[in-house]
């Protein structure tokens, strides 16, 4: 209750309260002349928000009095945390400042120190944070797995020994110049936008995935500088493609300077010494679900008493404030000061690079009453951002409470743009891998009621944290082709994972994150060109690209209606229809070829007389009274209908 009490306060009155519960804190006097070793944000913009806090870090800062140069920029209040080695600074931006350095001076009876925070003006904004449409498609990468552009940073010298290529949890030399070397094989594959897993500087040797951040505010050098990730910004934006930064606010790396000293008691939910486990107490029996795991790879955790109005609070504090896998410091989202610093983040993060959208991690940990406020405070600035939120769970009803939209039982709108199709994913993994009913599909896509906006959806087949599909003992480059058929024909913005497009293959965390082959001058195989490509991955590639090729031609593909025509436990035919044209897509899962008849009356297939092939091996002869279709052993078909 204290959650849900502490939001509907104003932010005014919230900071009071915080300042509260920090005044009863024991706080050692310092008598060291006060100094500045960060300042949070580094810079900001005119005209962006109305105010800022400033966090800075150091010693001596406590009993101090802050002064700055302009006169548009007024010191609200400040105050000092954790003996003097933080200082929070609360500042009024008038509307009348134009850009320039903001210089403050901090004093304090032992002496003075200054900080200087860059005051910029925006860069013009037409070009930046267009979100993402139905003409997207996502491609996902792990930057240290892609392309190494630049070997001088393999090694950055405060990180000795964790470059490694032989290690599977060591870094690997991949890095942004590496990305920007390659937006030309994108283009030419087809992709629109980039998810690049967290690019923000992390502690440890085996922290190449970027989710356990030290510094929420600075680029990690083993990928580069942020002039890099601005540059590559601004080198897609060229191309027309777009770029989505992956965001955690959930919680930081277990290293990150704040777990042993916090910026405030309550910055975590619970200390490094006394936490609970993000682990859920809810048993599978308690909502009568049958023992065991059915499904190909298990969700991260039950989020049911998440989106269950009955369910006690008991049962989601763990998910909610709980230490990922019991390790992860987790923010407390609860308290404004807190809520205020991440919100400040993320805008920096889309204002520094111009940004299309944010992918969020972890999105069922966090409370919806952040969400719902930190997504406010995103679309006062940039209405069109799109956000795609990770909700890892097989059941839509679960999936679709975390989009927003519209106001849930809680009276919370999350404000997120989007998820990722979790149930769709667990759909085609169990069908493709495990004999699962095809009419799984069109059982996930019957609920796509349940979200405000079904067409937003982010079908995908793989990420960075499930085996790749080309790696499983029963997949075959075949089964490979038909998700990527389906993911790319069915509705939504898809997402696939780099290198399944030349069919790369590796079990689970860390197998699935190999090297691209040819993205080190080392590598004995380039792959990012044909000559380079076996066959096999040659004729996975083509089929890829012409399947992003066929969806940029045509627009039923990409914001058609879709209807199924058919569906049963080995075969699924469905339509994309736009007013101005019909296409037809033919799934058969089944070790034998099929001949499958649909009457057209009374379906969207009604006065169709002609079927032109598009993709694949299968015939379709069109009647006007019947489509007869031959589906190839395992493939997906598609035709065009007239
Ligand atoms: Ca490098
Ligand atoms: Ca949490």
């Amino acid at each position: 209750m204290r959650v849900r009490v502490l939001l509907l306060l104003t932010a005014a009155v919230a900071i009071e309260f915080s300042s509260l519960a920090v005044a009863g804190a024991p706080q050692s006097a310092s008598s060291s002349k006060p100094a500045i070793s960060k300042i949070e944000p580094p810079n900001w913009w005119v005209g962006l928000t109305p105010d800022l806090m400033v966090l800075l870090s150091g010693h001596g800062l406590e009993a101090t009095h802050v002064a700055c140069n302009l006169p548009e920029v007024a010191v609200r209040r400040t105050q000092a945390t954790q003996g003097g080695d933080y200082l929070f600074v609360w500042l009024r931006l008038d509307a009348k400042l134009r850009s320039g350095t903001l210089v403050c001076h901090a004093a304090t009876p032992q002496g003075e120190a200054s900080f200087e925070l860059p005051v910029e003006k925006r860069e013009p904004t037409a070009q930046r944070f267009h979100g993402l449409t139905s003409d997207d498609v996502i491609y996902l990468i792990m930057p240290d797995r892609f392309a190494n552009g630049n070997p001088a940073n393999d090694e950055p010298p405060e990180f000795p020994g964790s470059h490694d290529r032989t290690e599977a949890l060591a870094w690997h030399g991949g890095d942004l110049h590496g990305i920007q070397d390659h937006i030309s094989y994108l283009k030419e594959l087809g992709v629109t936008a980039l998810w690049l897993t967290p690019v923000v500087k992390n502690g440890a040797t085996q922290d190449y995935h970027g989710y356990s951040a030290v510094d929420l505010y600075a680029v990690d050098p083993h990928l580069g500088t942020l002039d890099d990730y601005q540059e590559l910004a601004a080198r897609l934006r060229q191309q027309r493609m777009k770029l989505f930064f992956d965001v955690v606010p959930n919680h930081v790396g277990p290293k990150h300077p704040w777990v042993a000293k916090p910026p405030l008691p309550d910055w975590f939910h619970g200390t490094l010494e006394n936490h609970l486990d993000s682990f859920s107490p809810l048993k599978g029996s308690f909502y009568g679900k049958p023992s065991g795991n059915a499904s190909a790879v298990a969700a991260n955790d039950p989020f049911e008493a998440l989106v269950d109005p009955h369910a006690p609070e008991s049962l989601r504090r763990n998910l909610t404030e709980g230490w990922f896998f019991g390790m992860l410091p987790d923010l407390n989202t609860e308290n404004p000061v807190v809520a205020k610093y991440l919100l400040q983040n993320a805008m920096w993060w889309v204002e520094s690079a111009g940004l299309d959208g944010l992918r969020v991690d972890t999105f069922p940990y966090v409370s919806r009453g952040f969400w719902e406020q930190w997504h406010a405070g995103l679309r006062r600035v940039y209405p069109n951002l799109t956000t795609i939120g990770e909700v890892f769970h097989p059941d839509p009803l679960v999936a679709s409470f975390f989009a927003g939209g519209r106001k849930s039982w809680d009276g919370t709108d999350s404000g997120l743009s989007t998820v990722f199709d979790f149930p769709m994913f667990f759909a085609l993994r169990d069908v493709l891998l495990h004999g699962a009913p095809v009419g799984r599909i069109a059982n996930v896509l019957r609920q796509d009621e349940l979200y405000p906006h079904p067409d937003w959806l982010v079908p995908f087949f793989a990420n960075h944290d499930v085996p790749r599909l080309a790696g499983e003992p029963a997949s075959s480059p075949e089964k490979v082709l038909s998700a990527f058929a389906l993911v790319l024909t069915l509705r939504g913005i898809p997402e696939i994972y780099y290198g399944d497009e030349i069919g790369m293959t590796g079990g689970g965390d860390p197998e699935n994150r190999h090297d691209f082959p040819g993205g080190w001058r080392e590598d004995a195989r380039n792959a990012f060109v044909a000559e380079g490509r076996t066959p096999e991955q040659q004729r996975i590639f083509s089929s890829v690209q012409k399947l992003l090729r066929l969806r940029r031609e045509h627009d039923a593909l990409r914001a058609g209606k879709l209807t199924h025509l058919f569906s049963d436990d080995d075969s699924y035919v469905f339509l994309r229809q736009t007013e101005e044209e019909r296409v037809l897509v033919v799934f058969n899962n089944a070790s034998k070829v099929r001949h499958i008849s649909v009457a057209q009356a009374h379906t969207t297939a009604e006065g169709a007389l002609h079927a032109t092939p598009l993709y694949g091996d299968g015939g379709a002869d069109v009647t006007g009274n019947e489509l007869r279709i031959t589906a190839p052993p395992e493939s997906v078909s598609i035709f065009g209908l007239e």
